[in-house]
């Protein structure tokens, strides 16, 4: 399917399982540290500044949205991970509707995995990663804020990136979910190529 991404409206605000929309259609959820340019790539991708508060305080929502695109799939954003506040226990590495939302029966096409190019893969995203594929959800790296590096600084991320999915491909096999190869994003740039790659991306899943 070709997403035109022309129609986008926020459909449900959850805070627990039972505020989840009914309607089953394929999902396409991002996931990410907190700061790592979610709620901006959401727009971007949506043509649309507004269509998701930027900057928020981190850590302080422990809300799922979920937006219909087109009439024909869900795009979920799961709360940030990777602040203090986002735990109430030290054992719970994400938040509880986060959970709640991987537990319940759902029909996940693809999870965004972002990384902020300058940060590359963290304990948390490796953790978000077994969890992942823990799930058997297939899950593609997307690495945020292109524009932050120079060219080349761009390219060395990358292949550290690379590699690393690599390793743990050689490492897991099949038992690992991930795409192999990255999508470089910039929100900020007009006619941003990973943009397009981004969106060719999401129609190839859902
Ligand atoms: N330069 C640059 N800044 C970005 C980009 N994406 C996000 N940011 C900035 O990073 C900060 C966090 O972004 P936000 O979307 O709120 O992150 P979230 O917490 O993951 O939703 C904000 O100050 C954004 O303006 C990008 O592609 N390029
Ligand atoms: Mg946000």
């Amino acid at each position: 399917m070709s997403v035109q991404f022309n129609r986008v409206e926020l459909t449900a605000v959850a805070a627990k399982t039972e505020q989840f929309p009914q309607r089953s259609l394929p999902e396409v959820i991002m996931v990410g540290r907190s700061n790592v340019g979610k709620s901006t790539l959401l727009n971007a991708l949506c043509r649309n500044k507004n269509l998701a508060r930027t900057s928020q305080t981190p850590g302080k929502t422990q809300l799922v949205f979920f937006f219909t695109v087109d009439d024909s799939f869900y795009l979920v954003d799961l709360p940030g991970y990777g602040f203090a506040q986002t735990s109430r226990r030290s054992e719970e590495k994400f938040s509880r509707v986060t959970d709640q939302y991987f537990n319940q029966e759902r029909q996940r096409a693809a999870v965004l995995l972002l990384l902020d190019i300058r940060r590359g893969f963290g304990d948390l995203d490796w953790q978000m990663a077994d969890f992942l594929d823990f799930y058997h959800i297939p899950w593609q790296v997307v690495l945020t804020k292109a524009d932050k590096l120079s060219r080349s600084k761009q390219n060395d991320a990358r292949f550290k990136v690379i590699s690393e999915l690599k390793k743990r491909r050689e490492v897991l096999g099949d038992a690992s979910c991930h795409f192999d190869t990255p999508i470089m994003v910039s929100a900020i740039q007009a006619n941003d190529s990973g943009m397009a790659e981004l969106r060719r991306f999401i129609s190839s899943v859902v």
